[in-house]
């Protein structure tokens, strides 16, 4: 039997899951140790094990308070987390899931914490999710 070094090496990728979605291998890298790749971690540095990404950018809620999608977190991003921390849970007007860091469907102190980070920061981010929408997401 003969085996080209390509079939090889594709072999070995598909082994170890790279490219696959359900990562199942052991991890190549995990800075903030929640179990999702450094390599396409969607708020690489934040642990987000869930990954979530309700407006769908590429940037996980954890570290995306851009919710007017314009590259940057100030003032008018701002505005729209005010509404959402008095609105509190869903079904209240002004509630945006945009706003819920910690996917807990509640906008409390943990998520004002990651608004407040994300807006000196100055940008959502730093994701590593291939697909990720740049510059909505660096
Ligand atoms: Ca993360
Ligand atoms: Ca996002
Ligand atoms: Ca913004
Ligand atoms: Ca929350």
């Amino acid at each position: 039997m003969k085996f080209s070094l390509l079939g090889f090496l594709l072999a070995f990728a598909l082994a170890l899951g790279v490219g696959s979605a359900s990562f199942a291998g052991p991890l190549l890298g995990d800075l903030d140790n929640d179990g999702v790749d450094d390599l396409w971690d969607n708020c690489q540095g934040i642990a987000n094990g869930t990954q979530t990404d309700t407006d769908g950018d590429g940037c996980g809620n954890a570290c995306d308070a851009d919710y007017d999608q314009n590259g940057t977190v100030g003032a008018s991003d701002f505005a729209t987390f005010r509404g959402c921390f008095i609105a509190g849970t869903p079904g209240n007007s002004g509630y945006n899931a945009n706003c819920d860091s910690d996917d807990n469907d509640t906008i409390g102190a943990a998520d004002f914490a990651a608004f407040r980070a994300g807006f000196i920061n100055g940008t959502p981010g730093p994701s590593k999710k291939a697909n990720r929408v740049v510059p909505f997401c660096p």
